[in-house]
């Protein structure tokens, strides 16, 4: 992402990028200057560690889920290791860097949590990791996982249908949206306090939907991922999952989900309205005013030498399942 502090954009850091270069070169043809020679946490673990692949923080291990494998949701595709999948994350609260969150994210207090739903409903709710355990039977699903900054992952995430407890809650006829806001803890989230940290980022974290793509079967709640309850640094204990969307809009750990009238602010349009709308819908034809998105880079079991591009697939490769969403709707206007 491109937040005041995060200087380069994820195009600048591709494996193609650094290939022969050694930390210095690569900083200097970054543009930076000494002084950010001497930032080690955005420079070092994403673009020299991380590809190198050998000093990658461990998965942590949660606890074991019980969750079904329904047979359409488990996608005949090559899986990112779990270690990537749990340890190159974006979680600006816990720093800019890729390695940061699984560094960090464990000062995050996930036990115990509270989750509340209202707004526009008849039958406002607050819910604990328990109660939905028990009210909602959780799926293992193999997602396409795609950033906005070009990157992409296959990720089997557990969870359940946010569909399932919106209708539990009854949307009134005045709701239209939903907004979600990830909790707001400075004292456990660094990037919360410290602007540096966070990235400059208004927090809480908070995203949307429109009521239909919530309500859509694809749009997860994720309490897992790998067949474990998730880690913090990938949103524990709850986050949310839409498959055909940039991964920003897949907010973590979630306390509050809020029916709403009106379409509801988003942290990424509201740092950089031009860059960053509120559909964030996966589009190989609409690029990011900075950079394409008509390839991306699949983050598989390779190192540094490995360059997967693959093509950008339109709604990341689930328009058969959500382009009717859409109809009518200028998708250049509305990114
Ligand atoms: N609260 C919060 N949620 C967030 C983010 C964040 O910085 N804070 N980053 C988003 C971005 S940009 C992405 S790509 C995904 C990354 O999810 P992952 O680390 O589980 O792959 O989380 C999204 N959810
Ligand atoms: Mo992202």
């Amino acid at each position: 992402m491109n937040a005041p502090f995060n200087k380069f954009t994820e195009n600048d850091v591709t494996p193609e990028a650094i290939f022969n270069a050694n930390r210095r070169q690569l900083l200097k043809r970054l543009g930076l200057g000494a002084a950010a020679i001497s930032l080690p946490g955005m420079v070092q673990a994403d673009v020299l560690s991380w590809f190198k692949g050998n000093d990658r923080p461990k998965a942590p291990s949660g606890k074991k889920l019980a969750f079904s494998q329904p047979e359409q949701y488990q996608a005949k595709l090559t899986l990112t290791p779990e270690d990537k999948v749990t340890g190159y994350n974006n979680f600006y609260e816990f720093g800019l860097d890729k390695a940061d969150p699984a560094a960090n994210a464990a000062s995050l207090k996930t036990d115990p949590w509270k989750i509340e739903i209202g707004g526009e409903v008849a039958r406002p709710m607050t819910l604990d990791m328990d109660d939905i355990a028990k009210r909602f039977t959780f799926e293992q699903r193999i997602y396409r996982m795609r950033c906005v900054e070009a990157w992409s992952m296959v990720v089997p995430w557990i969870g359940f249908e946010l569909g399932k407890l919106l209708k539990a809650a009854e949307p009134t006829s005045n709701a239209r949206y939903v907004a979600f806001q990830t909790v707001f803890a400075p004292d456990q989230m660094p990037g919360q306090k410290d602007r540096f940290i966070g990235g400059g980022l208004p927090y809480p974290y908070v995203e949307g939907l429109r009521l239909d793509e919530a309500m859509h079967p694809l749009t997860l709640l994720t309490t897992g991922v790998y067949g474990k309850a998730l880690p913090p640094q990938n949103g524990a204990p709850i986050r949310l999952t839409v498959p055909w969307k940039y991964g920003f809009k897949g907010i973590k750990s979630i306390v509050k989900i809020m029916l709403v009238k009106d379409m509801p602010p988003t942290t990424w349009n509201l740092l950089a309205p031009g860059e960053y709308g509120f559909y964030a819908n996966v589009n190989p034809h609409v690029d990011h005013p900075r950079w394409s998105q008509a390839t991306e880079r699949f983050i598989g079991s390779g190192g540094i030498l490995d360059v997967n591009r693959q093509p950008t697939l339109l709604f990341n490769g689930y328009a058969d399942r959500v382009a009717s969403l859409y109809k009518g709707l200028d998708l250049r206007e509305n990114f």
